[in-house]
């Protein structure tokens, strides 16, 4: 018995992750779509890995072979539940085809309907397939036969209060139709073209619908100049007339060309998850999950996100605080990079390069006395360094003198200023230069 819970708590320590943007920090995930089952978040991104080529021209490409799926109750720790369905054992799709796109899971009547894009057999297009389980972690027994009716990707499930259940998809346009009861396929007389009413302009896709206070939301990545923005449109009823509304989040600064989403509403607050190329800078097929809160307006309209690398959820004051996932960088001697070049999943560093430079890193919970701070640094002429509760009159936690490492090395001092309750911390550089991988406080 000793023996089996201490393979179980290796095991849930081996697949729990840290909080912050990205969320999943230990490989590439795409195309997030957020449920909540049992009272927990469950995640069902698609799975990036490098290596993807794409057989028209030869150009790098997306390379998708299976799916995981993740499990969270604070939507900061992420358990991973391993592989649910993996390309070889879908009975219709190519084998190798590498294109497993976004996915989507529903519960219906205690089952649960995982539905996924797929390259099929004969290499003509895409199907959407199911597979069912009895559990969201699976495991997952795919279906002989993908959806009846339907071709396309991107295929997301709007469950209406009145059991109706409709596949929202991306195929010749934004598309939606009644599913079947026993979801085997579409109900071909209803399927509706959203589209065709919306601006004029580039590609939409990666549908996610759901409800809210009676009126339904149509949310999509359009193209408008660049890259894909995160648009909706509303309407009060689920297969449309949908009316244009806006833009949820801007094209990406840094030129990543796909983004894809879902929202959803956890514990009284409603949440974006969405991806960027964080891990990969330099090619945008390699994805990673984000999150931040959105928040809508007392008319059911949405209010813009802005992107952050500090996400969501509070961290203890007693955990590794990766302050280069900030609420605010300061753009004054002040620069992120990764810790490992060539291990990139070590995660990143600020630098604060001269004094004055500083970074803010948001709610931090001091519940439990602390008494030190530990820091894990790296400085080549030494440094000093204040860290404070970012407030107008900001008490000074720690004064942190840092000496000369070219080594990154952890180094404590006292913590001289008592703190309670979420904090707002600051490190502010004051001489020399230093770069930060993490702090914690005991
Ligand atoms: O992940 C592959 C494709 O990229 C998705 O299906 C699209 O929505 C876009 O994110």
């Amino acid at each position: 018995m000793k023996k089996l819970l201490t393979f179980a708590s290796l095991a849930l320590l081996a697949g729990t992750m840290m909080a912050q943007n990205p969320v999943i920090r230990d490989q590439f995930t795409a195309d997030p779509t957020a449920r909540v089952f049992n009272g927990k978040v469950y995640l069902f991104p698609s799975h990036d890995i490098p290596g993807g080529v794409q057989a028209r021209t030869g150009e790098p490409w997306f390379r998708m072979q299976d799916y995981h799926v993740f499990s969270s109750e604070d939507l900061m720790n992420w358990t991973d539940h391993g592989v649910i369905v993996s390309q070889e054992n879908v009975p219709w799709g190519n084998p190798n085809g590498d294109s497993m796109w976004a996915p989507d899971c529903v519960e219906k009547d205690g089952k649960y309907y995982f539905v996924f894009p797929n390259g099929t057999k004969t290499g003509r297009g895409f199907g959407i397939g199911i597979a069912v389980a009895d559990q969201p972690e699976g495991p997952y027994t795919v279906r002989e036969e993908p959806l009846a009716g339907v071709g396309g990707i991107d295929p997301c499930i709007l469950r209406d209060d009145n059991g109706k259940n409709y596949l929202i998809w991306s195929g010749m346009g934004l598309r939606g139709a009644m599913l079947n009861d026993d979801f085997t396929a579409i109900i071909p007389e209803t399927v509706t073209v959203f589209d065709r009413e919306f601006p004029r302009g580039g590609l939409r896709e990666g549908p996610f619908a759901f409800k809210r206070n009676g009126k339904y939301y149509l949310t999509f990545p359009w193209v408008q100049q660049k890259t894909e923005t995160l648009s909706y449109a509303m309407s009060d009823n689920p297969l449309g007339p949908y009316k244009f509304m806006g833009l949820i989040m801007e094209e990406s600064p840094t030129g990543c060309w796909t983004n894809h989403h879902s929202i959803v509403e956890y514990n009284g607050e409603w949440y974006l998850f969405y991806h960027h190329n964080d891990y990969s800078p330099e090619f945008d097929k390699n994805r990673s999950v984000r999150i931040d809160k959105i928040r809508f307006n007392a008319d059911g309209t949405i209010q813009q996100v802005t992107p952050t690398l500090r996400g969501v959820g509070v961290s203890p004051a007693c955990s590794r605080i990766q302050v280069d996932r900030y609420s605010q960088l300061y753009p004054y001697g002040t620069s992120i990079d990764f810790v490992n070049a060539d291990n990139r999943w070590e995660g990143w560093f600020v630098t604060l390069g001269k004094p004055l430079a500083s970074v803010r890193y948001n709610y931090v919970d001091f519940s439990s006395p602390v008494a030190s701070v530990t820091l894990r640094v790296r400085s080549a002429k030494g440094a000093e360094l204040e860290i404070n509760n970012s407030v107008d009159h900001a008490k000074v936690l720690a004064t942190v003198k840092i000496p000369s490492t070219s080594k990154w090395k952890e180094v404590t001092f006292p913590v001289t200023e008592a703190l309670n309750g979420v904090q707002d911390l600051t490190l502010k550089c004051l001489k020399g230069a230093v770069d930060i991988d993490w702090i914690e406080f005991k």
